[in-house]
Formats: C-alpha cells, sequence, structure tokens
C-alpha cells in the first residue's frame, strides 16, 4: 500500500535525557537559558500553530501568500525534485507546494522533518486525505539528524519555512547552512523563508498577541519540565517578555520569574533555585536583510536561484541551489 510511513533516523537518543540536560546546563547560573528547540512538543506545537492564526502574527500569513503566488514559478524552476520539509509542524504552507508539485505530475514524494511525532501524525493524517498523489514519509527527528538523509533523496528541494531559521544564532547559522550544503547534492535546491527587518512595533505586536497565547507558548516549557522532569514550577509565577532589540536586529523573548522558585531536575537531581525578579531567555528570533543575509548563505555554498518577497517586503522566501 501506500499509506504515509514513519522513520526515526536516531532511534536511540532519549529525547527526555537530552531535556533534561539541556536544561540543568542551560539553568544552571544566570544568564540563564533554554534552547528553543525543546518548545516543540506536542503542546508548544499545538500552541505554535495558534500563535499563527493570531492577528498579530503576521509572519505565517505573508510566507503562505508568497508561496501561493510562487508555487508554480518554484516547480517550474526546480522541476519534479522530491520535497523535504525541516521542521514541519503542522505543516500548513505545504499545501500550496504540493499543489503546484501535482498540477505538473501525478505523484510527489514528501518528507516532512519534526521532532513532535504528534505533529507528524496529524500532518500525515491532513495531507493523505487532501492530496491522494503524495507520497508521505514523516521523519522523526532533529533536522541535522535528517540531513545524511539528503543526498539518496536527490533530486531534492529542501524546505526551511517560517523563519526558523531566526532561532539560530550567526554562529549556529553558518554551521547549520555548512552541514545542510555539505549534505546536499550539487543542483539539488534549498527554499528558506526569513522574516525581514521592519518597524519595530509590527515586530513586537507579533510576539505580544493580545489572546496571550505567546505567552502561554514561553511558559510551556516549564510546563513541559514539570511534565517530564518531575519539576514543580508554579507556571503562575510566570511573566511572558518579547522585546525588539533594534541594534541586534532580533526579538528577545524571557520568562520573568516574579515569586522565586526551587525546584529540582530529574533524572539528574540538581536543585535550581531562580530569584524574584530573575529571568530566563527562551528564545530569540534574528530578522534579516536580504543584503547580509543572501552573501551569508553564498558563503556556505549556495547560490541564489530567485528571491520571492510580498508588496510589503514584510518576509522573502529565497530560493537557492547547492
Ligand atoms: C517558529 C521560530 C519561526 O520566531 O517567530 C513565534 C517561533 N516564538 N512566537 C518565530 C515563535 C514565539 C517562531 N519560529
Amino acid at each position: 500500500g501506500h499509506g504515509p510511513r514513519i522513520v526515526r533516523p536516531q532511534a536511540g537518543a532519549d529525547p527526555v535525557q537530552e531535556f533534561a540536560r539541556s536544561s540543568a546546563s542551560g539553568l544552571a547560573s544566570p544568564p540563564r537559558r533554554l534552547e528553543s528547540r525543546f518548545q516543540y512538543d506536542a503542546q508548544g506545537s499545538a500552541l505554535f500553530d495558534q500563535i499563527t492564526a493570531q492577528p498579530e502574527y503576521y509572519l505565517t500569513r505573508t510566507e503562505a501568500s508568497i508561496l501561493a503566488v510562487n508555487a508554480t514559478r518554484i516547480r517550474e524552476l526546480t522541476g519534479p525534485v522530491n520535497l523535504v520539509e525541516l521542521g514541519a509542524g503542522s505543516a500548513a504552507k505545504t499545501d500550496h507546494l504540493l499543489r503546484a508539485w501535482l498540477e505538473r505530475s501525478k505523484r510527489v514524494c514528501y518528507f516532512p522533518v519534526d521532532v513532535s511525532l504528534t505533529a507528524l501524525f496529524g500532518t500525515c493524517k491532513s495531507l493523505s486525505a487532501r492530496f491522494p498523489g503524495a507520497r508521505l514519509t514523516a521523519v522523526n527527528c532533529e533536522y541535522g539528524e535528517a540531513f545524511p538523509l539528503l543526498a539518496q533523496l536527490s533530486p531534492v528541494m529542501v524546505t526551511f519555512l517560517g523563519s526558523s531559521i531566526g532561532n539560530f544564532s550567526r554562529p549556529e547559522m553558518s554551521s547549520f547552512c555548512l552541514a545542510l550544503a555539505a549534505s546536499m547534492r550539487p543542483g539539488d535546491f534549498f527554499l528558506l523563508g526569513v522574516d525581514l527587518v521592519k518597524r519595530n512595533a509590527l515586530l513586537e505586536a507579533a510576539y505580544n498577541d493580545r489572546a496571550g497565547v505567546t505567552a502561554s507558548f514561553t511558559r510551556n516549557i516549564f510546563a513541559r519540565m514539570n511534565r517530564e522532569l518531575g519539576c514543580a514550577i508554579d507556571l503562575d509565577s510566570i511573566e511572558h517578555s518579547a522585546r525588539y532589540r533594534p541594534e541586534q536586529e532580533q526579538i528577545e523573548i524571557d520568562a520573568c520569574f516574579t515569586k522565586q522558585q526551587t525546584f529540582l531536575l530529574h533524572p539528574k537531581g540538581r536543585v535550581i533555585t531562580i530569584a524574584e525578579g530573575e529571568s530566563v531567555r527562551t528564545e530569540v528570533a534574528r530578522k534579516f536583510r536580504l543584503e547580509q543575509v543572501i552573501p551569508e548563505l553564498h558563503r556556505c555554498g549556495f547560490v541564489t536561484e530567485q528571491v520571492f518577497s510580498d508588496e510589503r517586503r514584510w518576509f522573502a522566501l529565497l530560493l537557492l541551489r547547492r
């Protein structure tokens, strides 16, 4: 049969163990921070989906509109390649790509990659119902763990949408892009979504939605520590703060503690105390300028095929070639 398949390239690594180790080291001493990749458990992925529907969060809608207008053009430029989507989540924007691919051929192979098994199941269920011509293979792992699969999937277009690359620091972004380029075969494609620098108020509003969903998303990583690591953190003691730093051109998100919290991080058994007034950096979202990000991608081994944007120049989709 041709139902969705699921593969787990790194079935050895224990995600709870990884989360515990990373949290213990990030919280050990100020400046305290948590790795944002751990925000995407089942609950966090569902909250992020809700964020994308908030009126202030223009990123997803803007990127989807660019894809809606240009998916057919992208398919013309790439030809009938396989599709690999890094950090697919619920893959709502992927509809435009699959539709464009299936306009030109009977079949398309689509490989969503995500750390959340729940998000992958949801994706496969809804896509297989709507796109019977799509051969779905869900890949449950971290981005980098999927890189060794890419050479055998060539000819391929790897997509990394939503400006997720903005969660990486500069050095993390270049090692990610270098490793990706090294794993791809010459001639293969990389479709990258980047959120562009714009008015501060628009950026800050996107990370401070009135409904408070982003605040719940910030609290969720601590809720996950309660669920998986046996912590007993009072979630009501956490305030969400998201500010745009124009000098760094990035959004910085902090969890600010309004009450002192002392908790035990299992399974390592390490005691952590966070004082009243202290904060934990949960996320950084860098914003980009085309004149800076394009040369950086070229230094990593990609060439620009075409740049797509919206009329307000809020967001860009870069079609690159290895
Ligand atoms: C999924 C990383 C692209 O940075 O805009 C949204 C995550 N965090 N609101 C972003 C996020 C808070 C999002 N990325």
